[in-house]
């Protein structure tokens, strides 16, 4: 087995994962020349989308080796848009970087970061960023990050200061200090007199968070012993690989600071893929190769690659796995690819040319797939949504083909064709998701879409019931046209639906002209007098008349058309909107505000309760006019530093009358159409 450890870097947006990943392959050596996230010469952001907008939008990988432990990082990007890359990319790691700003009202960013490796048992290391810019103490800003991590935060160092800027620190598992320098390790100084007392009560805070987990350090302590500083790093590294306590390092990514000392502290306690094996009840022992894809690549030259991480066994290049022939296995330096002639257990690996495989699937060696697939993440909610169309008309099919592509490789984006308003509609995380999307059908694929808000799939019903008789009647040269129905067209409850009846005696419409007075009024149903699709109401045929030569099933059908397009305006219509049930989750200190917001769009709370298993959180129930949730995600975001999100499903049609309905009818209805 390889040595291999991996570790995926996500935490909260711009909190400068790239950078830090930039500085750790360059202070291992991995790299001779330090890009930066603005110059979009970084191996992190190499996607031209994450170039173009100074941000990464997906996942990407790179290897590094420090001290002899081979190190593959997983750099994820952090808008919770991408949400769903780190996701993916996690269950391949053998630990979390997880990366901060040491600002306090950010910290709620990283709850649903902390949530995830809580709930799927991932070890994980926190590292505070940008101490170049920090303002207030650090030891003010554990508390607020540690309201929103189940597990215990612990210092692993403290800052030394010189006024306001940070020097230096001093590890409390060494309890050496060391001084900061540009570009190069730390180095090594005497603990200054004004650290003394703060790096005593953090050393005792550590060694009383380790000994929470053990109870002979726990009955050292009592004793007043001091375990020597091999045994600290013992309990420490135990605890990280049981996920039960989360070392807390400080530094400045962009110039290098502590980062040499991370990298150490990578080395020493990221567990072995082994060991994460077990975790995560995966049989490594035995040869027959197990991998599973984290992320899915389409080179811009149409190469597909799948990053897999190797659980098991050994795979040569051109091994068979669920069927397909792998082409080519290469290691990725962001998008630098080095050809390797096979992979093993432990590495992080792209496997050439597998198509078919997706996202989270488990591959194995056959023709067959596995038996038994490894877990998968659960995916997100879509929760944004526009309509496309091709810039250039005749593109449509090319359109298609391209995002069926693109979803290939962003399984958190879906596209469907709205049966109602025949629109071609994008799903995903949110604007900027969708923004990338079509970035990519641009750069890769050259296809221009335009975009639009999607239209909302409004229905109408009548209020009146009204007999109606309708007759068609042709005479020309030849056959004739005849046909005479007599409706009876009536409201029927919200949510039953249409109903045809019919109630002729004595055969004054025969029977085999009767299903095409269905299709008439069908067809008509489908655009009533307000110009959208009827529903709720039962129409019955009551009476009518034919002539024997010039009847036919055409001519019942546009009699029973003619009778609906004169009754139906009598009928008392009525524009219906689409109501959903939204669920919206946010931290409970949002929820007045969502309440607010849910009545400002004219939104009717059903309830409220915390929600299971999040600590601090609301969840709100409410219906909401489909109309109005378009750009719900976006307002929930921004009452939320990002973290609030919902789900919503359709529920029912209600009425929508006065200036609202004006105003649907004048942009979507009949009349604008004649316009
Ligand atoms: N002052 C300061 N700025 C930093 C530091 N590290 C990164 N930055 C800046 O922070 C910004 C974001 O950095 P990135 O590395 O792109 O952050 P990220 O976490 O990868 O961002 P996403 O992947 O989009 O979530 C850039 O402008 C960096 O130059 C640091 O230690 N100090
Ligand atoms: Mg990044």
């Amino acid at each position: 087995m390889s040595d291999t450890r991996t570790v995926a870097i996500v935490g909260a947006s711009l909190s400068g994962k790239t950078t830090l990943l930039e500085s750790l392959l360059f202070a291992a050596g991995a790299i001779g020349r330090k890009g930066a996230v603005k110059d979009g010469n970084t191996v992190g952001d190499s996607a031209p989308e994450a170039r173009e907008r100074q941000m990464s939008t997906e996942v990407s990988s790179a290897t590094a080796e420090h001290k002899g432990v081979a190190l593959a990082f997983l750099d994820c990007p952090g808008s919770v848009e991408f949400a769903a890359e780190a996701r993916n990319a996690l269950v391949g790691a053998d630990a979390a970087l997880v990366v901060c700003e040491p600002v306090m009202d950010r910290a709620p960013m990283l709850a649903p970061v902390f949530r995830f490796l809580a709930d799927n048992d991932i070890p994980h290391f926190l590292f505070i960023n940008k101490m170049d810019r920090a303002s207030g103490l650090v030891r003010d800003l554990i508390p607020a990050l540690q309201a929103v991590s189940d597990k215990p935060l612990v210092l692993h160092q403290v800052p030394i200061r010189d006024g306001d800027a940070i020097t230096g620190y001093v590890d409390l598992v060494s309890e050496k200090a060391y001084a900061y320098q540009d570009s190069a390790p730390s180095k090594v100084v005497d603990l200054p007199e004004a650290v003394k007392d703060r790096e005593e009560s953090a050393r005792t805070q550590l060694l009383e968070s380790l000994a929470d987990f053990d109870d002979t350090l726990l009955e050292m302590l009592l004793e007043d012993e001091v375990p020597s500083t091999s045994a600290v790093l013992d309990y420490l590294k135990r605890e990280v690989a049981a996920n039960q306590v989360v070392p807390v390092f400080l530094g400045v990514a962009e110039q290098e600071h502590g980062v040499r000392r991370l990298l150490d502290h990578l080395a020493e306690l990221v567990p072995t893929a082994d060991a994460t094996a077990q975790r995560r009840g995966i049989d490594s022992a035995g040869s027959e190769p197990l991998a599973q894809v984290l992320k899915t690549y389409l080179t811009p030259h149409g190469g597909k690659l799948s990053l897999a991480r190797v659980w098991r066994g050994v795979i040569p290049d051109g091994t068979v796995l669920n069927g397909e022939r792998v082409a080519g296995i290469y290691r990725l330096q962001g998008s630098h690819q080095t050809k390797l002639d096979r992979a093993e257990a432990g590495d992080v690996v792209a496997l050439g040319r597998l198509n078919g495989i997706k996202t989270g699937d488990t591959l194995v060696q056959g023709n067959a797939n596995p038996a038994e697939e490894l877990p998968r993440v659960e995916p997100l909610p879509a929760v944004y949504a526009l309509a496309v169309t091709a810039e250039e008309r005749g593109d449509e099919v090319k359109m298609s083909t391209a995002i069926a592509k693109v979803i290939e490789e962003d399984p958190l984006l879906s596209v469907e064709q709205n049966p109602d308003t025949q629109e071609f509609v994008l799903w995903g995380q949110g604007e900027i998701h969708l923004q990338v999307a079509l970035a990519r059908l641009r750069n890769k694929y050259n296809i221009r879409l335009t975009t639009r808000q999607p239209r909302v799939a409004y229905k109408e019903a009548i209020r009146k019931s009204v007999s109606q008789h309708g007759r068609f009647k042709r005479q020309t040269g030849g056959h004739g046209m005849y046909g005479d129905v007599h409706l009876d067209i009536k409201p029927r409850p919200r949510g039953s639906g249409f109903e045809f009846q019919q109630k002729v005696v004595g055969g004054v419409v025969p029977r085999q002209y009767i299903p095409a007075v269905e299709t008439g009024v069908k067809e008509f149903l489908r655009k009533g007098p307000l110009g959208f699709p009827v529903v709720d109401l039962s129409v019955t045929l009551t009476d009518g008349g034919y002539h024997s030569v010039d009847s036919s099933e055409q001519s019942f059908k546009l009699a029973a058309r003619v009778a609906m397009v004169e009754g139906m305006p009598k009928c008392d219509p009525v524009l219906l909107e689409p109501i959903c049930q939204v669920k919206i989750a946010v931290p409970n200190d949002a929820t007045a505000k969502v309440h607010g917001l849910i009545s400002g769009r004219r939104g009717q709370i059903l309830g409220f309760h915390t929600k299971e298993a999040w600590d601090g959180w609301d969840e709100i129930e409410a219906y909401m006019p489909q109309a109005e949730i378009h750009n719900l995600i976006v307002e929930l975001r921004s009452l939320t530093l990002g973290v609030g999100w919902y789900t919503f499903a359709y529920d029912h049609l209600a009425e929508l009358t006065g200036r609202l309905a004006d105003q649907v009818l004048a942009q979507y209805g009949a009349k604008a159409e004649e316009g």
